[in-house]
């Protein structure tokens, strides 16, 4: 889907990533895999949007179908890999695992962005500004209620990691609810291991965790192919450091790759890429030695 966002080619990024070959990259981690198809999404040329949120009510649908159908691979016992498209169909996958589980989801938003906006601090409109506000209960109310009444997640369940553009209002609602967030600073710092470490402590307390990964969180020097690219993000170790830490506490269940937009990409690298980055996440090694 990309009616989340104003710029075209975000639909086509689960495309991409099927072409760089994620099935076999996680079929060789020993994992059989089964491919649902894509969601029915329209496409923007033949919906009209008026609404002050861009395409709210074509949103909804597409992230209602993506609920239900999150739930019930949920409801199997089986690890549901979401790809985007735009980071508004985590509205749609984060209320589905969340709501079909039971106990209590944590969220790690690997992000340039927050996505804390709302409607009414929106500079753009677009919704894929606006999905972890939603989750948390304060987005738009026809999106807050996918996959059941109030609030998918709660602030102090979600850690932000890899923020490096917020809008200013939206630093205040981040603050007021609460969230735990890790920008670039924190990263320079001290270094990715320890944030990503903290960040796992942090959430020991959930029963499941989701794992909502923006591509645009990576530098755009090795990830150009993403819609909202800003300087300053993940390098290429980094990036993997991260999947390998966050393979190593064991407590993934659930995962987004979003915001792939193969128009901007150079040679399908940025799927490439994301498709790596699974891998080190379900647990490839670079050599099987005990260390
Ligand atoms: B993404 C911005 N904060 O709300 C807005 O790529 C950008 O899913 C949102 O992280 C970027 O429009 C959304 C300016
Ligand atoms: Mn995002
Ligand atoms: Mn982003
Ligand atoms: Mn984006």
């Amino acid at each position: 889907m990309d009616l989340g966002q104003d710029r075209r080619g975000v639909d086509m990024g689960p495309s991409a990533i099927r072409y760089a070959r994620l099935e076999d990259a996680i079929e060789e981690l020993g994992y059989p895999v089964t491919d649902l198809g894509n969601a029915g999404v329209p496409i923007p040329e033949l919906i009209e949007s008026d609404e002050s949120v861009r395409h709210l009510d074509a949103v909804r649908s597409v992230c209602e179908e993506v609920s239900g159908r999150a739930g019930a691979v949920v409801s199997e016992g089986l690890f549901p890999i979401f790809l985007g498209g735009d980071h508004s169909i985590s509205i749609g996958t984060v209320s589905g695992v969340a709501g079909s589980s039971g106990g209590r989801t944590g969220v790690i938003w690997l992000d340039a962005h927050a996505d804390f906006n709302l409607p009414e601090t929106s500079p753009s409109g677009n919704i894929h500004g606006m999905p972890l506000a939603t989750l948390a209960g304060m987005g738009p109310a026809d999106l807050v209620e996918i996959g059941g009444p109030g609030a998918s997640v709660r602030p102090e369940d979600i850690v932000l990691i890899g923020l490096r553009s917020v809008d200013l209002e939206e630093r205040n609602l981040l603050r007021e609810a609460g969230v735990r967030a890790y920008t670039m600073k924190e990263i320079d710092a001290y270094g990715v291991a320890r944030v990503v470490r903290q960040a796992m402590k942090y959430l020991s307390h959930v029963d499941r965790v989701h794992l909502s990964f923006d591509l645009d969180v990576l530098d755009p020097e090795i990830a150009p192919g993403v819609g909202t690219p800003v300087r300053g993000g993940l390098t290429y170790r980094e990036a993997h450091l991260v999947m390998e830490l966050i393979n190593e506490a064991d407590v993934v269940t659930s995962l987004d790759v979003v915001e792939v937009n193969p128009i901007l990409d150079v040679r399908n690298g940025t799927a490439s890429l994301a498709v790596e980055l699974v891998g080190s996440l379900l647990g490839r090694r670079i050599i099987d030695l005990p260390v």
